[in-house]
């Protein structure tokens, strides 16, 4: 009872490649997913992968016995990101050190540390919003990456990127964005025409030379300083031993582990944020009701640890968009032994699987007829929620270990603007989704204006300056 997967048409050595748009595959995937089903064949200069969107095959793909973490897809991303945990197979040392000393600094537990951190950062875009004049847009995507990067800068390295100070992105960034582009192009590119891009590869180059040279000098800043107590991210990653092996990880793989953190733990998070104000714009009565939860639970100039867990109804909201529009739209797999999946396909030893998340989240089989409806409701009980059909962070060992931090971050930032603004569309936004490696809404600009003109925001809080002038 094996059956053939199905392939849509091929273009020569091209393969399947014409059949989707360069700057947004995640999107093309889905719509052929429309087309050819649950699972499908994509064939790209002779690699191949299959595509898949149904609840069945991702529970079988899930299975970690089965499956493992496929990086073919990310082979590019690792000329920066190394062997750092998100370009790493399972398999290299250094996933499983890194995974063992990171975790936990990652736990639920650990965003008590982070808390006022995140906080000094969310206030710096409070007060942004309170400052302008009643003319003034806001671009949502912009402000959000500034506010994610500072965060994970703040938290992770002690390190100030200041970009609510500056009007254009920080040159660190520049790269980044520019890098990951390239690494996601580079794979769709005939190998002849990579060799003729000698200016994008020079610039590529130099990308990636300026992100060591910066990463590297925190690094060695940091040493030259000594231990003074710092809890963040890299001074576990400078003294913590691995419980297993006892070892430490060097200095090459901190660079790295610092760059991906950096990578991972911004743009996903700033999409996140920038889909959720999108989609309380487009749905009052869902706005009504987080307006009502902000403003039982936060009673202070600030949101406490505490109150950040008491916004129940937010996190349903960010989760339902992260169902909608998964920011980290898709993850890649491959077989650790010849297997059939969903009872009928066969995959091959070292044969790849992609999920593509968008489609998954959508299937009205599992979600019901309303799957393409916005509806925070659906995560009321957790115990409903089907979680084959519900990937936003991946899956098992490899799933993401900034969760906790991204949500307690996105749910404080929330509140703290709800708290303070009214949401304006004068545009009347359409939304348009633009892939970098992750998604995010377009060209999304709002206006906002404050609820209570007296507000906190408009006076920097006494917590935010103290934290502002520490060492
Ligand atoms: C990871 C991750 C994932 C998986 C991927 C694969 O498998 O390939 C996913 C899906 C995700 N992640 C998602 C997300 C979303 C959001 C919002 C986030 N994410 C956020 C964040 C933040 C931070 C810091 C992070 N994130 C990080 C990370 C890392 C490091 C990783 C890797 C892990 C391992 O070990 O592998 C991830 N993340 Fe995330």
């Amino acid at each position: 009872n094996l059956m053939p997967i199905p392939q849509p048409k091929t273009y020569g050595v091209l393969g399947n490649i014409p059949l989707i748009d360069k700057d947004s595959p995640t999107l093309s995937f889905c719509k052929l997913a429309d087309e050819y089903g649950p699972i499908f064949r994509f064939e790209a200069l002779g690699r191949s992968v299959y595509i898949i969107s149904g609840p069945d095959l991702v529970a079988d793909v899930c299975d970690e016995s089965r499956f493992d973490k496929a990086i073919g897809h990310l082979l590019k991303v690792r000329d920066f990101a190394g062997d750092g945990l998100f370009a790493s197979l399972t398999e290299e040392p250094n996933w499983k050190k890194a995974h063992a000393i990171l975790m936990p600094s990652f736990s639920l537990q650990a965003m008590k540390g982070y808390h006022d951190m995140m906080v000094d950062i969310a206030v710096q875009l409070v007060q942004k919003w309170a400052r302008l004049n009643p003319d003034e847009s806001i671009d949502v995507p912009d402000d959000m990456t500034r506010l994610t990067l500072d965060t994970i800068g703040l938290c992770g390295f002690n390190y100030r990127f200041n970009s609510y100070y500056r009007e254009t992105p920080n040159p660190f960034i520049v790269s980044m964005v520019r890098s990951l582009d390239e690494a996601m192009h580079y794979g769709n590119r005939l190998p002849i025409q990579n060799m003729l891009m000698v200016k994008t590869k020079r610039q590529y180059e130099q990308d990636i030379q300026s992100m060591f040279s910066l990463v590297d000098k925190i690094i060695a800043e940091r040493k030259a300083k000594g231990d003074q107590g710092e809890t963040d991210l890299l001074a576990r990653m400078l003294t913590a031993k691995d419980p297993e092996t006892g070892q430490q990880l060097d200095d090459q793989n901190i660079r790295y582990q610092i760059i991906t953190f950096l990578i991972a733990g911004h743009e996903t998070t700033s999409g996140l944020l920038s889909f959720t104000i999108y989609f309380l714009l487009k749905h009052p009565e869902v706005l009504k009701k987080a307006y009502a939860e902000v403003d039982e639970v936060l009673t202070g100039a600030t949101p406490t640890y505490e109150q950040v867990l008491k916004l129940k109804y937010i996190r349903m909201i960010l989760n339902e968009s992260l169902r909608l529009w998964p920011t980290a739209p898709q993850f890649s797999l491959f077989a650790k032994e010849d297997t059939v999946i969903g009872g009928k396909y066969p995959i091959k030893k070292g044969e790849a699987v992609s999920i593509v998340l968008p489609k998954l989240h959508r299937d009205k089989g599992v979600w019901g007829d309303d799957a393409e409806q916005f509806r925070p409701e659906r995560f009321e009980d957790p115990a409903k929620i089907p979680n084959h059909a519900y990937k936003p962070f991946g899956n098992g060992q490899r799933a993401c270990i900034g969760m906790q931090f991204a949500l307690h971050e996105a749910t404080l930032v929330l509140g703290m603007i709800l708290q303070q603004f009214q949401l304006l569309d004068p545009l009347n936004y359409q939304l348009k989704v633009k892939q970098t490696l992750t998604l995010k809404p377009d060209d999304f600009k709002i206006r906002v204006q404050l609820r209570d003109r007296k507000i906190a925001a408009t006076h920097p809080d006494k917590q935010g300056e103290d934290l502002a002038q520490a060492p």
